[in-house]
């Protein structure tokens, strides 16, 4: 629970298997006395989402190490590693991008550490992949066919959501998780709380949405009952999540969404939300600001009246439980 699995620097692997790539989300510390569930609730989306841009001709294995099945496989070995990374399991990427290059492997890093760290990840990996994966996958992969892969790769958050293929939810170990169904209807949100990553400096993340059907299509093609939206804010747009609601209705189907207080001004979309199969949200209620004069955080006054409406929400829509902060 507290310590990755060891990668024995002794193993004697094989030769490296063409077109073999391996995807790993690396192992973070967990809280021995609090609960497991919350990590096998639904699967990040960090590999699957540009996994569905693999070709063909590629096999390709998932393996994400907070499943406690062990450490990730080495027979055959990879030709290509791409893992992804944040800044709580940096460390343990670097540990395991060591091990797979000394044996031959080319290993891409990507995920929201790189972006924010580039020069800090460059040294572990063959290459970076800096930004949006969905766009940087195939072209990689392509470059190491053709044996001219690049040190870095980059891509902006521009592009059109909608013409994103849906993730790649087949590679999962499907009865590792409470649900496979982790959906992403948006990027990016419209608020700025001085906490969160979406304020970083010279981060550009346009809000971004996929058409409501196409959620709903792969909500129904993952034959699961229950997803978890993981995205940022799933009320950040309240017009869209109106119409999401209205388009998941039909599906007699039970998720839950990452929302923040605001959704609270509007009761009857409340209610949508409800009607249209929503039994939770994850309510963030750290409202905290940058307090320069006395050098700390300082909750902020607004969002203070805010936080004491949050008891509110259950009693007033019974269907909608308010349960943690992200
Ligand atoms: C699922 C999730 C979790 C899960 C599982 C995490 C896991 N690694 O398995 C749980 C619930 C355990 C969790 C816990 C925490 N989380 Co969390 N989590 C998320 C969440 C909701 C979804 C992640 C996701 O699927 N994103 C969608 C994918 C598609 O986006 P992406 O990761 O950026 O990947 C894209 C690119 O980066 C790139 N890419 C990524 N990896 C790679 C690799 C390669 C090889 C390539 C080519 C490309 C590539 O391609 C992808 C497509 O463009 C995000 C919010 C969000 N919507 O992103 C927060 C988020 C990642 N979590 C966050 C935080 C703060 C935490 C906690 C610290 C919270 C806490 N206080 O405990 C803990 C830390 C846990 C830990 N020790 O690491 C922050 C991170 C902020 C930051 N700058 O790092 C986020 C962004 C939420 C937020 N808005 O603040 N989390
Ligand atoms: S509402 Fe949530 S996702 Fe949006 S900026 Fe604030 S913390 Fe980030």
């Amino acid at each position: 629970m507290t310590r990755p699995p060891r990668l024995n620097p002794a193993t004697l692997t094989g030769p490296i298997q063409p077109r073999y790539a391996l995807l790993i989300n690396p192992f973070y510390p967990k809280d021995p006395n609090a609960s497991f569930g919350k990590h096998v609730l639904t699967p990040t989306l960090a590999l699957t989402s540009f996994a569905a841009t693999t070709p063909e001709h590629w096999q390709l294995q998932y393996w994400d190490e907070n499943l406690l099945d062990g450490r990730p496989p080495f027979a055959p070995m990879p030709e290509v590693v791409g893992i992804t990374v944040h800044l709580t399991f940096a460390r343990r990427a670097f540990e395991l991008a060591q091990w797979y290059r000394s044996r031959g492997s080319k290993v891409v890093l990507g995920g929201l550490h790189v972006l924010s760290c580039p020069e800090e990840c460059a040294p572990y990996a063959d290459s970076l992949a800096v930004g949006d994966g969905v766009q940087l996958w195939p072209r990689i992969l392509a470059d190491v066919e053709a044996r001219c892969l690049r040190p870095k790769y980059a891509a902006t958050y521009e592009t059109d959501y909608r013409q994103d293929p849906a993730p790649r939810r087949s590679i999962l170990p499907r009865s590792s998780f409470l649900t496979t169904t982790s959906l992403i209807a948006t990027r990016g949100c419209h608020n700025r709380c001085g906490f969160c990553y979406l304020a970083t400096d010279g981060l550009r993340m346009p809000y971004r949405m996929r058409d409501p059907e196409q959620i709903a299509a792969e909500f129904l093609a993952d034959a699961q009952p229950y997803a978890v939206f993981i995205d940022n804010n799933l009320g950040s747009k309240p017009q869209y999540l109106r119409e999401l609601c209205h388009t998941l209705r039909p599906l007699n189907k039970v998720w839950s969404a990452a929302v923040s207080i605001d959704i609270t001004d509007d009761a009857s979309l409340i209610r949508t939300m409800a009607i249209a199969g929503c039994t939770g949200v994850f309510v963030d209620v750290r409202a905290y600001s940058w307090d320069s004069n006395r050098s700390q955080m300082r909750i902020s006054p607004r969002q203070g009246r805010k936080r004491r409406r949050l008891p509110t929400m259950p009693a007033e829509f019974a269907c909608c439980t308010t349960t943690a902060s992200r």
